[in-house]
């Protein structure tokens, strides 16, 4: 079954609480981001936990040291797994898996952002970085929905490796991604909704279409 993840990029904690409570039945995980986690803290990531494991989506970019510190806090918090950018090379991708085993989490590794930038540098490195991403054990990747054909190259790279991809809806991303991909990640398609559980409840079925 393919996986339907909300992005809950609001900035309200009462907010995000009622978001998450409406779409709990819907959504096989909740994706945190610096909006609700600089907003309302850290411990944001243990009170959505109650509702579906959390991936804190740091997009972690540092030398392995800082980032390995950046994961282990997520962790501790009570993620369930990290994002990381994979232009960062191999070191800093080991460092962060290794973080990870300690704690049973998982790591998904950035190929190429979803939006028009993603193409003007990651484009011409993300299937490299599918092969760096692979080899130090990271368990998933991060491609986009707004490029299916690219899409489709990183999925033939990545082998039976788990993909998930941003950017259906608000950034014109298209559902066809789910021929490639294990899951989707909606952000604001779920969360501007005028009701976000139908909203998610709505692509819940058409991921079941599939
Ligand atoms: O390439 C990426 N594109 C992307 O949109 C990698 C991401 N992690 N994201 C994140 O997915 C983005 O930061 C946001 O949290 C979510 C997409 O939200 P929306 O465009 O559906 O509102």
């Amino acid at each position: 079954m393919k996986e339907l993840i909300l992005a809950l990029d609001v900035t309200e904690k009462e907010k995000a609480v009622d978001i998450a409570k409406d779409v709990a039945e819907f959504v096989d995980r909740i994706k945190v981001n610096y909006p609700l986690v600089l907003s309302t803290g850290i411990r944001m990531i243990k009170e959505l936990s109650a509702f579906k494991p959390v991936i804190a989506d740091f997009k972690i970019a540092d030398i392995p040291y800082t980032s390995s510190l950046i994961a282990r806090i997520a962790f501790e918090n009570g993620a369930e797994s990290v994002i990381a950018h994979g232009f960062v090379g191999s070191d800093t991708l080991d460092e962060v898996c290794n973080v990870a085993k300690e704690y049973g989490g998982k790591v998904y590794a950035v190929t190429e952002l979803s939006s028009p930038g993603g193409k003007e540098f990651m484009s011409a490195v993300s299937l490299r970085i599918v092969e760096i991403a692979r080899k130090v054990g990271c368990d998933g990747l991060i491609a986009p929905s707004t490029r299916i054909e690219r899409l489709r190259e990183i999925r033939e790279v990545a082998g039976d490796m788990e993909i998930l991809c941003p950017g259906i809806g608000a950034q014109g991303g298209s559902l066809e991604a789910l021929r490639y991909a294990d899951g989707i990640i909606v952000g604001r398609g779920i969360y501007t909704a005028e009701n976000p559980g139908k909203a998610a409840m709505e692509y819940r079925r058409v991921i079941e279409g599939v």
